[in-house]
């Protein structure tokens, strides 16, 4: 169930995390539709969409890091975390569209999951579209720095 994969989730390393965002969104695919409208904030997204698109590949990466890991002192994660769940989720999907357009850094050719993550995959694999929704909120939620009024004091 969608609850037990996030704790998964949550074991595996920040890169394996990220991969592992990846490959639910390949397998995804044309699926991921901006469902209903309003759910998110597009233009939000999009904005800071835009401020990673803007430096180089390797500082995409290391923005990705920062926001998977929570990092308070990368200003995106910052803004990233003041997002509604929906919104960061939709910002992980034009991300993961800049990386098909070649706008953001690809994954590297020969990447393979660890063992624990390819059980991961298989297992959000056999859920419905809706629980795969719930596991990417959840797990989009749980990323970012809490903004500076948040619940982390
Ligand atoms: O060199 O608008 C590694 C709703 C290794 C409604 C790496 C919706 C080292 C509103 C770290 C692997 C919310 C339902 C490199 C929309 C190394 C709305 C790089 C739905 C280079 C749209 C790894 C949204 C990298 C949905 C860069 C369902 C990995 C969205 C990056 C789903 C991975 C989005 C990324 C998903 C994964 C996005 C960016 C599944 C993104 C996945």
């Amino acid at each position: 169930d969608p609850n037990q994969a996030l704790n998964v989730f949550k074991g595996l390393d920040i890169d394996a995390q990220l991969a592992l965002l990846w490959f639910v969104y390949e397998q995804m695919g044309e699926r991921i539709t901006p469902a209903a409208p309003g759910s998110a904030s597009p233009e939000i997204a999009t904005g800071l969409y835009n401020q990673v698109k803007e430096v180089d590949q390797q500082e995409q990466l290391e923005i990705m890091r920062a926001i998977a890991r929570c990092d308070a002192s990368n200003q995106i994660g910052r803004e990233y975390g003041s997002l509604s769940a929906n919104t960061k989720l939709a910002f992980w999907y034009y991300l993961a569209q800049g990386m098909d357009s070649g706008e953001i850094i690809p994954m590297p050719e020969n990447y393979e999951l660890d063992n624990q993550g390819q059980d991961l995959l298989a297992a959000l694999e056999t859920m419905g579209f809706e629980e795969q929704i719930t596991f990417l909120r959840d797990a989009a939620l749980g990323m970012g720095a809490e903004p500076a009024s948040g619940s982390n004091i």
